[in-house]
């Protein structure tokens, strides 16, 4: 109280001088904590622009600091309202308690375990936590607990102060990444339709909400980029009506002081096959729906040339003369103008977009091109396309000739010793090389879309400098899949889905346990369910199943039989078998469960050629966008020197299933684009995978990482129905009772002595000692400030997470008062 010297003229709007004091002070020790990575020296302080410019200009900046006030005091809604708060959620419980977290309960079984979140969730507490991993049980419906109220109760407090959150998780990334100045990740993991999507979407929420962008379109830009990506990489599968079919990292860019100013998004392995076909009961990319709706009821269906009585063969491949659905139905006309409306926002231009439903219109035209055979007395194979209407729809939206079109659709030219020739398509390959025509154009399309918005969310440099933008990255991968018939699309999504795995017990398990005995410290080891060696299986070179499906796919007389037997040959391990009475199919047990695998078709997906005929012919194109798209085999990883630094630097530090054995060349080949045929070795599928995953670790490994655990509650979709076997199954395997164990009995956060001393002395040292960074300093500094439980390794103190809470909220009320005290000796408080 003696440093909070009541300061002669309160601004007005303040109801008491104590509370501008104390608001005053909070408000300063933020600017100062995010500006001097949490240890500002007395001589830094004053160096501070903010307290600089106070002598002199005292009113002004008075004014100033009282509107910044009054938005701080927002933040003390909490504490006013918390009545009314119970009363708008009459149904949650608001307040924090043990249960909150179940390295609390007394037994750790799965039984408690799975009781306690089957209570929680019929109180509808969706979020549980197991110490600093966040768990999500899908409500499958909509709950109150999104709003900006909601916001404001998870803003710099500590975690145990609130029921666990969503946003709790985006605020502790924040925190940890203003305090520290570090990029953080947050993790979003769970199987298909667990909530992956939407818990990435509330993130990205609450962070827009924490880096309070002063510039409110921005806000509402970075806002939009989920919905409008999510159009053309989403679609409904036989799990999950708005199924990701791609993987996303998005990452969202702060300034030093901790203010949004920009977004980038990177993309994974989009599932291009949805393009041309899809399962019975699934349905095409959204785009598709949304811009045929939309159209329609713009009456420009003609503009683009699309068919108004029975649908285009690509988005109705089972033919069920859905036309009338599709047109009808609100949801889908909503969804074009919400998507017009992200482009518009987030700066593409008309012309941009038109080209944008153009190459969409072509893709569908391209769908519903047929061929015929042409039979000769000497060539059979051969083909044409007897009605053009298609063909001509096709080549006119592309702005390229109808006759190169289907020249280029018919025949190819062959390059031999030396000599080219023609040969044509028979109407099988035709109908191969119209559908690869299609994948690559949508693929292109969707690369083309996510590089556009990253150039117009880049940050702005006059507001912040590239190298002083700090990251939160949040990654939301397609979920891990098991459906009837299971396909390569499966098969790669999860591969990605253990490789998360991995990722995520190392960080959990592995990494902890070996520091504990590297460091000496006591901790009883806990056991967990290793993947690496089903990841090995995968991924290793040459035996692992992806080079041996890389080198069939090198054959031209390769069969689906040929591939199965090459499988069985080569791969023997626990986690693979042929299964006796199931033709030319394979299964593998994952660490989700067992899935049977279909070879049939793997060869031709992995290949993913797009002959140079066609490449040939879409460069032709007028249309600039598509001239754009390709022109270039290198624009989808963006900057190659960058990209491939990068990888070369991760994968020294990466499991070594993905960070050895690649030579120079695998690098390079890795970053063409999957269906480019070039002079080179074929790129294909599997091996641009292989480097995808890289590339998505690499920018993982970098950032302090903070996870989410989505659990799928049932299988019906159905609101509050808690399926005990079915999460159980997903505890199991998430490995979330051995997580509370380690949890209980581990240290989240190891700090070196160097570090931490200078981090935290100002807890026990006057401001302008400097203690040396001795073990004895540490062990002081945690003395004065009674924490218990922690542990000293041999260069580095064992910290749990509310430790480190704990410490942060000293350290900023430490702060305020240093500052304070600062302002005063300074004579500019009046
Ligand atoms: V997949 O791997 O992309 O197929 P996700 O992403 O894990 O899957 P998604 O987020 O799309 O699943 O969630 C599936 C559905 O569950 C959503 O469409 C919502 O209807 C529902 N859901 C998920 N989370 C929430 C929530 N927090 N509140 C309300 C939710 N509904
Ligand atoms: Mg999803």
């Amino acid at each position: 109280k003696a440093l909070f010297k009541i300061p002669r003229n309160p601004p007005p709007t303040l109801r008491s001088p104590d509370q501008w004091c104390r608001s005053f002070s909070h408000f300063i020790s933020q600017c100062l904590i995010k500006d001097f990575e949490a240890r500002p020296s007395v001589t830094h302080l004053l160096e501070h622009p903010f307290i600089k410019q106070a002598h002199g200009k005292d009113e002004a900046l008075r004014q100033q600091l009282a509107a910044l006030i009054q938005e701080q005091q927002e933040f003390s809604y909490k504490s006013k309202t918390k009545h009314e708060r119970i009363n708008s959620r009459k149904t949650l419980i608001v307040e924090s308690c043990p249960g909150d977290d179940l390295v609390n309960l007394e037994f750790l079984d799965e039984e408690t375990i799975i009781s306690h979140l089957h209570k929680r969730y019929d109180e509808l507490q969706v979020y549980t936590y197991v110490g600093d991993i966040l768990i999500a049980l899908n409500p499958f419906q909509n709950l109150s607990i999104y709003s900006p109220q909601f916001s404001k109760l998870y803003h710099g407090v500590k975690r145990a102060d609130n029921p666990p959150h969503i946003f709790a998780t985006a605020d502790a990334a924040y925190q940890g990444m203003v305090t520290f100045c570090k990029d953080q990740c947050i993790i979003i993991s769970g199987e298909s339709g667990a909530g992956k999507t939407e818990s990435a979407h509330l993130i990205v929420q609450h962070l827009t909400f924490l880096g309070k962008a002063n510039n409110r379109s921005l806000r509402e830009k970075i806002l939009q980029v989920n919905p409008l990506v999510e159009a053309f990489g989403n679609a409904c599968t036989a799990i999950n009506d708005n199924s990701s079919r791609f993987g996303k990292y998005l990452e969202m860019k702060f300034s030093p002081t901790g203010a949004v100013v920009g977004a980038k998004i990177s993309e994974y392995l989009l599932e291009k096959s949805r393009v041309i076909k899809q399962a019975a009961g699934e349905k095409n990319f959204h785009i598709f729906y949304y811009m045929y709706a939309g159209l329609h009821h713009q009456d420009k269906l003609k503009t683009y040339r699309l068919p108004d009585r029975t649908p285009p063969r690509y988005i109705d491949s089972h033919q069920c003369k859905v036309m009338h659905d599709i047109v009808s139905r609100k949801l889908y006309k909503e969804q074009f103008d919400a998507i017009q409306e992200c482009f518009r926002n987030i700066g593409f231009t008309e012309e941009e977009v038109i080209s944008v439903y153009r190459i969409l219109s072509a893709i569908l035209n391209t769908g519903n091109i047929e061929f015929a055979a042409i039979t000769s007395q000497h060539q059979t194979d051969k083909s044409e396309v007897p009605n053009s209407e298609a063909l001509e729809n096709a080549a006119s939206l592309l702005s390229i000739g109808a006759d190169e079109l289907q020249e280029a659709l018919t025949s190819q030219c062959v390059v031999t010793r030396g000599e080219t020739i023609i040969r044509t398509n028979s109407v099988d390959k035709a109908t191969d090389v119209r559908d690869a025509m299609s994948k690559a154009l949508y693929g292109r399309l969707f690369s083309w879309i996510v590089n556009r918005i990253n150039s117009l969310l880049q940050p702005d440099v006059n507001i912040c400098a590239a190298e002083s933008c700090m990251n939160v990255g949040i990654l939301d991968i397609f979920g891990f899949e098991n459906f009837k018939k299971n396909s390569f699309e499966q098969l790669c999504i999860n591969i990605a889905n253990e490789q998360i795995q991995f990722y995520f017990n190392q960080h959990i398990f592995a990494l902890e346990q070996m520091e504990y005995q590297s460091e000496g410290v006591d901790a009883s080891l806990v056991e967990y369910e290793d993947n690496r060696p089903i990841l090995d299986m995968f991924l290793q070179k040459p035996m692992g199943l992806l080079s041996l499906l890389d080198e069939e796919s090198r054959f031209p007389q390769a069969t689906d039989q040929t591939l199965v037997d090459k499988f069985e040959d080569n791969l023997r391990c626990k986690y693979f078998w042929i299964p006796k009475r199931v033709e030319l199919c394979f299964g593998i047990q994952h660490y989700a469960g067992k899935v049977m695998y279909c070879v049939n078709g793997f060869l031709e997906k992995n290949r993913d050629t797009l002959p140079a005929d066609i490449v040939l012919v879409l460069r032709t194109s007028e249309n600039k966008l598509l001239q754009q798209l390709f022109s270039s085999p290198l624009t989808k990883t963006g900057n190659l020197a960058t990209s491939r630094a990068r990888v070369t630097a991760a994968s020294r530090s990466l499991p070594p299933q993905l960070g050895s054995g690649r030579s120079k060349v695998d690098t390079m080949e890795m970053m063409r684009h999957p269906d480019e045929t070039t002079n080179m070795r074929r790129q294909t599928v599997a091996s641009y995978f292989r480097y995808s995953l890289m590339d998505l670790l690499s920018k993982m490994v970098v950032g302090q990482p903070h996870f989410v655990r989505c659990i799928k509650p049932n299988d019906d979709r159905q609101a509050l129905r808690l399926c005990r076997e079915r999460v159980m199954v997903q505890l199991r395997y998430t490995g979330i009772l051995e997580m509370a164990n380690i949890r209980r009995q581990g240290y989240s956060h190891r700090i070196l002595f160097e570090e931490f001393v200078p981090r935290y002395y100002y807890l026990a040292f006057r401001a302008h000692q400097m203690p040396e960074t001795s073990k004895e300093n540490v062990v002081l500094i945690l003395e004065r400030t009674k924490l218990e439980h922690w542990v000293l390794g041999k260069t580095k103190v064992f910290l749990k997470y509310y430790h480190v809470e704990q410490l942060n909220l000293l350290l900023r009320g430490v702060m305020a008062r240093v500052v304070v005290m600062q302002a005063y000796t300074k004579g500019w408080l009046g």
